[in-house]
């Protein structure tokens, strides 16, 4: 080893150690499980297979082609519907792809403000831009964190977007997808729901069911609440019954291949495909816990003080819960945390049009749900915040006290291999 590998070497040893004794509550984060990270260090990470199972523009790919096939029938399951495509890389590429294939450089889409929740790939600076989209923002009701139903079936009627794109990055309910996918479709419109942040929540029947709503696509992540690799996906409950939905789904399956992917990291669709089969053990139970944790910890951080949106609705039904800090206080709020080893992200909340310096922190339990962690912890870890933001307790003191609490939750739970994960925090 030369220098500069031993440097990489010591970096994310050393990034092992700090984050065993964090908290770490990032919304778009998770703890992939130890059965899932051997797929990720196997021959798979090494090799080439653009295309679909049997039809490949390599050879080499008869066990590849079986663990593909393996990974779409659990996506199915998973998420209850015919199409599966589990080649995208991430959900950016994802939503890239599905840009691609239903709309043209120069189409309008509809979809929400990034500072009322959408993901930059939503925008025209981040990826609609790069398919050439017009976006056209939702009214947003701040108040209730959600899309403006009335308003939004307006819009919709008067832009006639070509894609009427759904789903949040910060996500505190549901969509009232139901209510505005048939003027959508009226309109001419495909229904698109991006459902990263809460696919794991959706696959265990704890959020909304976007494909029983009117989506005719869902996008997303596949390691946010559905705990898996690094990826995306794209789903579909249309079945390609008429010469004109065949169209739709070829053009759905040439978005991602060869549209945005060439290879598809064969290494992570293996692991996808057991993350997938863990989901469907224990999705359910996992994404009961989560949504309590949430509603724990929103309502602790309420009472000790902090202005945790959304009271009036229970602060949240999902993973995440926002907190205002203050005008332009984000930052500044999320780097002290981080100094007590609580790492959050600084977020911008409606009004906010300054992405460096907003005034939200968003925070995420679905990663102290995976390692234990239920009502009662919450109460702590809202404690934690106080100690730090409303306090202005020494981070160094607060730091002992997020490792002791943290001591007892270094195993991950809802998964196969429970027992192991302490062989993949270290590195030898
Ligand atoms: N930007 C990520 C987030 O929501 O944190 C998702 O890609």
């Amino acid at each position: 080893m030369n220098e500069d590998a031993e440097f990489v070497v010591e970096n994310v040893k050393e990034h092992h150690r700090w984050f065993q004794s964090c908290l770490p509550m990032i919304a778009s984060e998770n703890l992939i499980s130890p059965l899932a990270r051997e797929m990720l260090i196997t021959d798979f990470c090494d090799r080439y297979a653009e295309g679909h199972p049997g039809k490949r523009y390599y050879q080499g790919c008869i066990y590849v082609d079986r663990v593909e096939l393996k990974c779409i029938e659990l996506a199915k399951k998973l998420f209850r519907c015919s199409y599966a495509d589990v080649r995208a890389t991430s959900g950016t590429v994802a939503n890239i792809g599905v840009f691609k294939a239903l709309a043209k450089p120069g189409d309008r889409i509809t979809a929400l403000n990034t500072a009322e929740g959408a993901h930059i790939s939503h925008a025209k600076f981040g990826g609609a831009g790069v398919r050439g989209l017009e976006v056209v923002n939702y009214p947003f009701d701040s108040k209730n964190m959600n899309i403006d139903v009335d308003e939004t079936v307006k819009l919709i009627n008067e832009i006639k977007p070509r894609i009427a794109l759904f789903g949040q990055s910060v996500y505190l309910f549901p969509t009232p997808l139901k209510e505005i996918a048939d003027a959508a479709h009226d309109a001419g419109s495909w229904v698109v729901y991006d459902g990263a942040h809460v696919l794991g929540l959706i696959a265990g029947g704890k959020f909304q069911d976007p494909l029983r709503e009117g989506a005719d696509v869902v996008t997303g992540s596949t390691h946010k609440t559905l705990p898996g690799p690094q990826g995306g996906i794209v789903l579909s409950d249309h079945k390609g019954e008429t010469e004109e939905d065949k169209k739709f789904l070829k053009r759905l399956d040439s978005g991602i291949f060869p549209g945005v992917v060439s290879n598809h990291h064969l290494h992570h669709m293996a692991a996808k495909a057991v993350a997938f089969a863990e989901h469907i053990e224990y999705g359910k139970k996992y994404s009961e816990q989560i949504i309590r944790n949430a509603k724990a910890l929103g309502q602790a951080m309420h009472e000790l003080g902090f202005d945790v949106f959304c009271e009036h609705l229970g602060f949240t039904e999902s993973h995440q819960i926002v907190v205002g800090v203050g005008e332009g206080k984000g930052r500044e709020s999320a780097e002290s945390l981080e100094k007590a080893n609580i790492i959050v992200n600084m977020n911008m909340i409606p009004g906010d049009i300054k992405p460096m310096n907003p005034s939200g922190l968003r925070i995420g339990v679905q990663e102290l749900t995976r390692i234990g962690m239920k009502e009662k912890e919450m109460k702590d870890v809202a404690g934690l915040f106080k100690n730090v933001l409303i306090d202005k307790a020494e981070p160094e003191n607060v730091k002992k006290r997020v490792a002791e609490l943290r001591r007892n939750f270094n195993n991950i739970h809802y998964c196969f291999k429970e027992g192991e994960a302490h062989k993949y925090y270290k590195i030898a």
